[in-house]
């Protein structure tokens, strides 16, 4: 095994709730009149609920105070958490569990990291809220990803330097945020390509091969 530790990002990569944001966000762009679709969705991957919010909001004709800013993410996180009671264990997929225990077999430390405040309901509906060694998320950072400070903390939970951890991402923004923080990254889904990760991996059981 090539790493001590392995630090997963969450939506996308351990399990897909970007259809929920999807709907979530686009519910209330639709109550506020702004256009949104599911490629403006994709540029939501991996960033911050209110960074998100921003986004959405640049195609807004009339600008809104912090209080309205903050009604608005609250909004949309109430619709969002209404939609993930959808989830149960059988949406963690037989492959990603199964590489998972293999990976910790291995002697390998697993942690998450996610921008998700969300991160310990999501754990708990798959039936992962024990599994991990360490999980940093959006409830203990203060900078949002492409800023590596969920990464850092993870690595320190785990009590590994980045040296010898690997971030999982589906995020060009995880990406950034793994290289920055001195990670080894695979990256996978919608960041498949990016250049700066060291892997690229079609699929999540890829990672075995990966990091042997
Ligand atoms: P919340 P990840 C990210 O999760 C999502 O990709 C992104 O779309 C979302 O805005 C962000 O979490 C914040 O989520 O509103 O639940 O705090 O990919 O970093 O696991
Ligand atoms: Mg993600």
């Amino acid at each position: 095994m090539r790493y001590e530790g392995i630090i997963f990002d969450l939506d996308g990569v351990l399990c897909t709730t970007d259809h929920y944001h999807y709907l979530a966000w686009k519910a209330l762009a639709d109550r506020l009149g702004i256009p949104f679709n599911e490629t403006d969705n994709n540029r939501l991957r991996g960033v911050s609920r209110m960074a998100s919010l921003e986004i959405i909001l640049e195609k807004s004709d009339r600008a809104y105070t912090l209080e309205e800013k903050e009604a608005m993410a609250a909004e949309k996180n109430d619709a969002y958490r209404r939609l993930l009671h959808q989830i149960t264990r059988a949406d963690l997929s037989r492959e990603v569990q199964s590489t998972l225990d293999r990976l910790r077999a291995q002697g390998c430390k697993l942690a998450v990291g996610s921008a998700s405040k969300n991160t310990p309901f999501i754990l708990e509906r798959l039936g992962l809220g024990d599994f991990f060694d360490a999980v940093a998320d959006g409830n203990c950072v203060t900078r949002s990803k492409p800023d590596p400070e969920v990464f850092l903390k993870a690595a320190e939970m785990l009590g590994l330097s980045p040296a010898v951890c690997l971030v999982v991402e589906d995020a060009h923004a995880g990406v950034e945020a793994a290289v920055a923080g001195g990670f080894a990254c695979a990256a996978m889904g919608d960041a498949k390509d990016d250049p700066r990760a060291a892997y690229h991996l079609n699929a999540f059981g890829e990672l075995l091969q990966a990091t042997e």
